[in-house]
């Protein structure tokens, strides 16, 4: 039994929050994590309406507990999705990838809960003013669309301006890096890349052998020329996109190379040209589990390091 202001929040048994990931968490993943007792999360991404709509009535037919669903800001559907969640009514939602403000009335005059993903202090705070639940510190570890800081800078600097429940997300797969997370001031942890691997999740099995494989130095964060820079692991596109020069012509070739290649790696299994975006955490994850199995597993490595960090320090020559 675990017990805090997050859990306490979302009505989970444990402080434990999938990444939401386009093309990757869909209804299946979602009410399997949710299931397990952490936070399932439906990721909108570039998906219309209407496939939000049929996945969020699956994860209600699979599970009663509760799920959210991730808004991806940049998504040219985001503005119709925002309004089917208040139709749906989804009790949790969580943003990424911009300033989610323009939503934030309706959804809260709806009860629902917003959980914003922030990358710095200062939306953080903003996010706390305009009345959000809690805000989730994502670091530049994390894998797909990255901001500037990383988890070990960034969430210490958030806690200190914000008092709402802190979620850090970005490079946390097991119980010390939930442990570290904690200790930097979260209330719990959004997990993205370990969930790609569980049982339940559909994405192809390339994908999953591809972060099972992956090596420490194997992600490389792509697209700044975009404005939108994401971390993937490496592979042909990723070498291609190195060459392309830093212009208006390397922009247009950069979005025509991208252009549906989430799709591409998930879907299809094409690891060559698909973009494999994965948080730098993907070496720690080299065993495919259920969703329980995982969410057990970082429960009861996250008491063992508790337990292991006690009696250290009880036996240390200062007793
Ligand atoms: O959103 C994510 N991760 C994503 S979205 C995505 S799909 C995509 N595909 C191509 C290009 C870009 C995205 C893949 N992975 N994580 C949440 C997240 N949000 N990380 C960082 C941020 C963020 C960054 C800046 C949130 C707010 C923000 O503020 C900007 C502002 O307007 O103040």
């Amino acid at each position: 039994m675990f017990s805090n202001k997050i859990t306490e929040l979302l009505q989970i048994q444990y402080p434990i929050i999938q990444g939401g990931m386009a093309w990757v968490s869909d209804a299946h993943l979602a009410a399997a994590v949710s299931e397990a007792g952490g936070l399932g999360v439906l990721a909108g991404g570039n998906a219309p309406v209407e496939w939000v709509k049929e996945q969020i009535q699956l994860i209600k037919q699979k599970t009663k507990k509760p799920f959210a669903v991730n808004v991806m800001l940049l998504s040219p559907y985001a503005e119709e999705v925002a309004k089917l969640l208040v139709e749906e009514q989804v009790k949790v939602v969580i943003t990424g990838a911009g300033d989610p403000s323009q939503y934030l009335e309706m959804w809260q005059s709806s009860g629902m809960k917003v959980l914003p993903v922030v990358a710095s202090s200062a939306l953080a705070r903003r996010m706390e003013k305009y009345g959000c639940d809690a805000v989730i510190a994502e670091g530049g570890e994390a894998g797909g669309h990255v901001g500037k800081l990383n988890t070990m800078a960034l969430v210490p600097l958030v806690k200190d301006v914000v008092s709402i429940p802190l979620i850090a997300a970005g490079g946390i797969a097991d119980g010390r890096g939930m442990m570290a997370a904690l200790s930097l001031g979260a209330d719990g942890v959004q997990i993205g890349t370990r969930f790609i691997v569980a049982e339940e999740c559909t994405v192809h099995q390339n994908y999953k052998n591809k972060i099972l494989s992956a090596k420490d130095i194997d992600t490389v964060v792509t697209g700044q020329v975009t404005g939108h820079p994401v971390r993937v692991l490496k592979n042909k596109l990723t070498r291609m996109l190195d060459k392309l020069p830093n212009d208006e012509e390397g922009l247009r070739q950069f979005e025509e190379m991208t252009r549906g290649s989430l799709q591409m790696a998930a879907v299809n299994g094409d690891m060559d040209m698909g973009s494999v975006m994965s948080g730098q955490i993907a070496a720690l994850v080299k065993e495919s589990m259920t969703a329980k199995e995982i969410v057990e597993d970082l429960m009861g490595d996250f008491e063992n390091v508790y337990r292991k960090i006690y009696s250290q320090n009880t036996s240390s020559p200062r007793e």
